[in-house]
């Protein structure tokens, strides 16, 4: 194996966001644009030598040419051992639980998440790191910094591998092994949630389900998890084989581009349960017959009934959400008297009060929630937490809600997303919206009177770090909210999110359709940032 060293320029927009570096497939095919940024992390990192390196990926456009880069860069830089998944494959999740079982150093995970694929679509690289969670931001600024000054890569000249067969070998001072994507993480699963009882549920017909895995990477887990192991019908997983291009689609499980699952959700023909996952399966669209459960009331209910899981039957350490996710966990938090925490937007904030034991439950508005298992948000692993809850509670997932609301009350909550806006334009609106936080406190909209309007700065109660300027909050008297931030993970123009929140105790008026019931505060929101004014736009593009 001979080592090479090529000469570089670097890219000035190497600068990670909220999950990774993302960007279109075509500016990564630029040349060295990949090389560069994976240099950049190996040069980052404390001494890799001998150590072991997780690789793969969503299955994406790209995914198969970009693991074969990274193989020959990973033997040339000195690293001991790569464990890659058949066919360049990983779900998050499922990488996350091989770097902790295997105790490897780090990994790589090659995905653009919900983000379309295709040739003109986009591609996405991170780093994780020995606990299985994404890099903090002491990495990806000093992977950024590095990228600003590389001026040479290192690579060799092996043959390609084949990902395809299982197996190890040795080529030079590397061993390549390439394993099952799918065993460590089924078996993971069978540990947490009674897979008897969901047999039997399956089996007597009381619990029918579909979950659409978009063409996506949770294709292959759910086929053995729900249908080989669980013994669901075949037809119980719809959009099954990873595609290149996700058949043309959105991977984002959300009621727009999980469309068909929504169509039969919401008809007379409806299973008793219903979800979707996204690109590399880190996401979870829960629904029911009729019933659509929003992530941060799904959060809220897996807190409150976690006791019903045989791996959470001893009770939770806390729980901990994003910012902008509704206050709907911290009402059971507060009941429980357990800790709850408040983080900034990334699943990467949650890792070290996972690693510190302080919380065991965590979950994000953007359909994200996971536990201390992986160091990833799970998909699949939310799945079976809801299926194993119907079966034990058996009820419905509506009755389930309702009856959620009618102890905790209900946060009635969605986000309008505003996407490709041009950048200039996203910029003044947040920095308007900066301009008039100090005059909003005590003024008064109809019934809600501004209690603080800041920006969310956090401060990481383990390691002290501060993350500043993590969004936009204005907080009313009565505990509603409205949060703008602009989105890190878009790779055309900016994305402004706006969040909006308001609870409701009264059951009588817990069956309120959100955009009526926000309406007000909708509108407040637009009056405060101007964006339909400025973008000429009237709608949003997505609401969840
Ligand atoms: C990523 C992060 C999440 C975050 C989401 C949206 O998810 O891992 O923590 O909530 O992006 O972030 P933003 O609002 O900045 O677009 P994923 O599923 O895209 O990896």
């Amino acid at each position: 194996m001979q080592i090479e060293t090529i000469t570089t320029t670097p890219y000035n927009d190497q600068n990670p966001g909220t999950s990774g570096l993302r960007k279109k497939v075509k500016v990564f095919q630029q040349p060295g644009y990949l090389e560069n940024f994976v240099q950049s992390i190996f040069d980052s990192l404390e001494d890799i030598t001998h150590k072991t390196l997780v690789l793969g990926g969503d299955g994406r456009y790209f995914n198969r040419v970009a693991i074969q880069i990274i193989i020959k860069m990973a033997a040339a830089n000195g690293f001991g051992e790569l464990i890659i998944g058949q066919g360049g494959l990983l779900s998050t999740p499922a990488a996350s639980n091989i770097i902790r079982k295997y105790q490897a150093f780090g990994g790589l995970i090659l995905s653009a998440s919900h983000n379309p694929g295709g040739p003109d679509e986009d591609f996405g690289i991170k780093y994780n790191v020995s606990n299985g969670g994404p890099a903090s931001e002491t990495y990806t600024e000093a992977f950024y910094k590095r990228s600003l000054s590389i001026t040479e890569y290192k690579t060799t000249n092996i043959q390609d591998i084949d990902l395809d067969s299982i197996g190890s070998q040795q080529i030079g001072n590397i061993k390549i092994t390439i394993i099952d994507p799918v065993s460590d993480y089924a078996e993971l699963m069978q540990s947490i949630f009674d897979f008897k009882l969901l047999k039997q549920s399956i089996s007597s017909g009381y619990i029918t389900l579909l979950f659409d895995a978009m063409s996506a990477i949770t294709g292959p887990y759910a086929k053995r998890i729900l249908v080989d192991i669980l013994g669901a019908p075949s037809e119980s997983v719809i959009n099954a084989e990873p595609l290149e291009d996700f058949g043309g689609h959105h991977p984002d499980p959300n009621l727009a581009h999980a469309h068909e699952l929504a169509e039969l959700m919401f008809s007379d023909n409806a299973p008793v349960f219903g979800a979707a996952s996204d690109g590399d399966g880190d996401r979870n669209m829960i629904t029911g017959s009729n019933i659509f459960v929003t992530p941060s009331d799904s959060l809220a209910i897996l807190a409150a009934n976690a006791h019903l899981i045989p791996a959470y039957s001893k009770g939770l350490s806390g729980v901990a959400r994003s910012m902008p996710t509704s206050q709907a966990v911290d009402r059971v938090a507060a009941k429980y008297n357990i800790p709850c925490y408040e983080t900034p937007t990334g699943w990467k904030f949650f890792g070290n009060l996972l690693d510190a034991g302080k919380i065991t439950l965590c979950g994000e508005e953007s359909f994200g929630t996971g536990s201390d298992h992986v160091r990833e948000k799970d998909g699949l692993w939310a799945v079976l937490f809801w299926l194993n809850l119907i079966a034990v509670r058996r009820q419905p997932v509506a009755d389930i809600v309702h009856d959620h609301w009618q102890k905790f009350g209900r946060d009635i909550y969605c986000r309008h997303d505003y996407e490709a806006v041009e950048t200039p334009i996203a910029n003044s609106i947040v920095e308007d919206l900066r301009k008039q936080l100090p005059t909003l406190p005590g003024q008064t909209f109809g019934e809600y009177t501004v209690k603080y309007a800041d920006e969310f700065c956090y401060e990481d109660s383990i390691d002290g770090s501060i993350s500043k300027n993590q969004g936009i909050r204005i907080g009313f008297e009565n505990g509603s909210r409205i949060v703008f931030r602009l989105s890190g993970t878009g790779t055309v123009g900016a994305t402004l999110r706006i969040y909006i929140e308001r609870f409701e105790p009264d059951a009588d008026k817990h069956n309120q359709d959100a955009q009526i019931a926000l309406a007000f505060l909708i509108d407040l929101a637009e009056q405060l940032c101007e964006v339909k004014k400025r973008t000429g736009r009237t709608e949003p593009d997505v609401i969840t």
